[in-house]
């Protein structure tokens, strides 16, 4: 970790500068709103009643004991609101042909997976409304339910009756016929005649976000707009969302986001909880809170990843992929949730990741199971493709006899060749992979730890050592309008902002981005410093709100900076330019004659000049100006960009390897990344470390797991793995810098990389320890029980 930056405040550039989060000291003592520390006149409380069972019709619900209850005001079903709670859309079909069911917030006469609400209790205490859920008596009539996605693929059970099949949709992308390389079968027969085919399965198995709040929602219906509090990524697609499926007026509809206690990805989602909070609200005309529990969150907030993943790999004999195959069966939960399917589909443009393979199909097939909705997860598709391929890598350079290093070298893009045209249609503008892994292994100590590798297998050591090498690109910044529109994505990819220059020099700024964690109010000041000239202390960052900041398309996908932190340079400029005939009037200059330096409007040649802040006294002071000038310089921008930024880095993970008990541990991690331009290395830092124990916790630690009844086994932090801050060791970060070209400020996002590299990295070590062993995979989580029976089937089967 990097070390604090205390220069004096105000000391130039901000940007590169490691700054202490501004958002931090409320974060951390808690001296904040969140949405659960929201208190109203007269506010009520919901309770959700949620299904045990994993598929059912309801033949009848009984809510007369629960409505007598102590302090119950209302128990609402879902037949009570059914034409007006609105529905959960699914804002990603990946084709017209998607087969895409019904999904209301509360169930009215069927529920398709364990959780789902079927009614809701009102009461003037949570606790209260709690104890009454428990009296509601639903009679469920069992129907056979399916939880495995290669036994939907049959159909014999079908998760929605209605739908005929339980598969979803089917979106392939092949190199031949998109004109962007060759045929990828007959690349395939060539090798097996004369080169290497390797084929692997692998599973990416199912995860639940974990983030610090739970989530939680306020309405209050109360007044000329429906207010709404809640713990989102998203509150303007939210606001959109919820207008568009219940009928209110957009107008009518303030979400605010309030501090919010992290989300990765698990709060970028229109949630049933959601909109029965504002059913429940407008039905009673009363302000409702609605709190989850740590259980619920489990099993009512979509989970992440879920596929099963074929990888057919085509190289010659000496190890230059000739062709990559990819058939994926991506299990979508019970509902295809706001991205739904659209998230393995991100695997088309990375499965070929930084490599220039001159042949390439992907095969999705989404499908549905009888579990809760699987959607976006911190890196979102990209995680999963980032796995499959480093690990077949790995394989490669095992079939062909080299370091995993020299296989991805003779493979990858180089740095002259940029900007390039992968297999799979994608331009990556920017990117140097030799120098982000020649820094890597410098930092990692690359060859040393190789010896004593080789002198552990010697002395037949019982802890062996392995060492992981996962190289990888991401698509982030998502994302350009006429790419999702291309993708039939039912939302743009813009970013807006707005800077207002206060008459007392202070300057306000507001994004459409909607951090929960990430520091946005500390870079944006940052980026407004420089541009403005201004200090940081004196830039405040405004969002979350749709009446603060009516334009945004909010946090996820690694686009804040790279979009809003471009639409924040858009709109500085724009003061500028504003402020630049005002201030040539004020110092009766020629406009040509006035030079822009640090904040000020300097006449060339003498020392008469204005500062921003001058010149926005003026503007709110009575100071009278020529008719043609508007007086006032606040400015506002909004930037799409032509593509995605393209960060890649290189991340070594050396492993520990008990080969008598199969425990593993953790030796060494470092992850050199490439993000271009860096506006704070601390957050950076910080994005990187919390980055990468997430793809680890995916390694080693977490898995969702469902019984044969399709109940939720993993349910709370007891079987949940999630690691502590003692089960991890403190991992080395480091950049190089390729500027990317499509924003002013170089910058490309950094905000998922830290996972989408780190769980092929520790596979790798672990797989790389034992392959003597005649080991050559595992499937994650990596449990010593797991690593310990791989190492077993490998003995017997040699
Ligand atoms: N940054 C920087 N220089 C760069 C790149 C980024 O200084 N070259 C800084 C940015 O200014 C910002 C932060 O790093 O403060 C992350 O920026 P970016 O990569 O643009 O990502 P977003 O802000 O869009 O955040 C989304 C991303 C995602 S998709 C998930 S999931 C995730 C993540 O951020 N969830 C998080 N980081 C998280 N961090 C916290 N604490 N909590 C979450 O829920």
């Amino acid at each position: 970790m990097t070390a604090v930056d205390d220069r004096p405040a105000g000391a130039a550039p901000e940007i590169g500068r490691d700054r202490r989060r501004k958002e931090d000291q409320r974060l951390i003592t808690g001296r904040t709103k969140w949405t659960d520390n929201i208190v109203l006149p007269g506010m009520l409380h919901l309770a959700m009643v949620r299904s045990p069972v994993a598929h059912a019709t309801i033949s009848n619900i009984d809510v007369e004991e629960a409505k007598a209850a102590s302090g119950v005001v209302a128990v609402i079903t879902g037949a009570d609101i059914k034409d007006t709670q609105g529905a959960i859309a699914n804002a990603w079909p990946l084709s017209a042909e998607q087969k895409t069911p019904g999904h209301l917030p509360m169930a009215v006469d069927r529920v398709a997976c364990t959780g789902e609400i079927v009614a809701c209790v009102v009461a003037r205490s949570a606790a209260e409304a709690r104890d009454a859920a428990e009296l509601v008596d639903v009679d469920y009539d069992e129907l056979p339910a399916v939880f495995d996605a290669r036994e939907a693929m049959k159909d014999t059970v079908l998760v929605h009756p209605d739908l005929g099949t339980n598969k979803s949709d089917f979106w392939k992308l092949d190199s031949a016929e998109a004109g962007t390389g060759g045929n990828v079968d007959e690349a395939i027969a060539t090798a097996r005649e004369s080169g290497i085919v390797i084929e692997r399965e692998y599973r990416n198995q199912r995860l639940i976000p974990a983030f610090m709040e739970p989530r939680s929602t306020v309405v209050d219906p109360t007044g000329e707009q429906i207010t709404i509090w809640t713990a989102t990524q998203i509150p303007h697609i939210l606001r959109f969302l919820i207008a568009a499926t219940t009928g209110i007026s957009e107008a009518k509809i303030r979400v605010i986001a309030p501090d919010v206690g992290g989300g990765f990805g698990g709060k970028l989602q229109t949630t049933p909880e959601e909109f029965i909070t504002l059913a429940a609200a407008r039905r009673l005309g009363k302000p409702c809170k609605y709190t989850e529990t740590r259980s619920e969150t489990m099993v009512s907030c979509h989970h992440g990843r879920d596929q099963w993943q074929k990888l057919t790999l085509a190289a010659t004999k000496d190890g230059a992929v000739t062709g990559l195959k990819v058939e994926l069966l991506a299990d979508l939960g019970a509902y295809a949730a706001i991205l739904g399917g659209g998230v393995p589909v991100l695997g088309a443009w990375m499965f070929n990741a930084i490599y220039k393979f001159p042949a390439y199909q992907f095969n999705c097939q989404t499908v549905y199971t009888n579990k809760t909705w699987v959607d976006a997860y911190r890196g979102a598709g990209r995680p999963e493709a980032t796995f499959g391929i480093e690990r077949i890598m790995d394989e490669l350079a095992a079939e062909v006899g080299v370091d995993p290093l020299e296989i991805r070298e003779k493979n990858w893009i180089t740095h002259e060749e940029f900007p390039f045209t992968s297999v799979a249609g994608m331009t990556y503008d920017s990117g140097n992979y030799e120098a982000a892994t020649a820094r890597a292994k410098e930092l990692f100590g690359y060859d040393g730890l190789r010896r004593e590798q080789q002198e552990r297998r010697d002395r037949k050591d019982p802890v062996q050592l392995g060492i992981g090498v996962s190289t990888f690109t991401e698509m982030c910044g998502l994302a350009p309008s006429r790419i999702l529109g291309a993708l039939n994505y039912g939302a743009g990819g813009w970013e807006h902002a707005a800077i207002r220059m206060l008459a007392t020099g202070k300057v306000e700024v507001v994004t459409g981005a909607s951090a929960h964690g990430q520091g946005h109010e500390t870079a944006w000041s940052q980026i407004v410093a420089d541009r403005l000239g201004v200090a940081f202390e004196d830039v405040e960052v405004l969002h979350g709100d749709t009446l603060v900041a009516p334009r945004g398309l909010d946090t996820y996908g690694s686009r804040s900076l790279v979009l809003g932190g471009e639409a924040l340079v858009r709109a500085a400029d724009k003061v500028i330019e504003k402020a630049k005939p005002i201030a040539a009037h004020l110092l009766e200059a020629n406009a040509d004659d006035l030079e822009f330096m640090a904040g000020r409007f300097g006449v060339k040649g003498t020392d008469k000049g204005l500062t921003l802040g001058e010149i926005a006294m003026a503007t709110w002071t009575s100071h009278v100006f020529p008719e043609d000038i508007e007086p006032i310089i606040d400015s506002e921008a909004t930037f799409d960009a032509n593509t995605f930024s393209f960060p890649h880095g290189t991340h070594l993970c050396a492993m520990e390897v008990d080969t008598e008990t199969g425990a593993s541990t953790m030796r060494a991690y470092v992850a050199v990344d490439d993000i271009g331009t860096v506006i704070n290395p601390l957050i950076v830092a910080g994005q990187e470390h919390g980055g990468i124990v997430q793809g680890v916790a995916q390694a080693l630690w977490e898995e969702a797991v469902f019984d044969e009844n399709g109940t939720l086994v993993t349910g709370s932090f007891v079987d949940y793995t999630l690691p502590t801050a003692a089960d991890t060791i403190s991992y080395v970060t480091d950049h190089t810098t390729t500027p990317s070209t499509t924003n002013t400020l170089g910058t490309k996002g950094v905000g998922e990389a830290g996972t989408i590299a780190s769980t092929p990295a520790v596979v790798n070590a672990i797989v790389d320890a034992l392959r003597p062993m005649g080991v050559n995979d595992i499937v994650m989580p990596c449990t010593p029980e797991r690593v310990w029976s791989a190492i077993q089937t490998a003995g017997s089967d040699t």
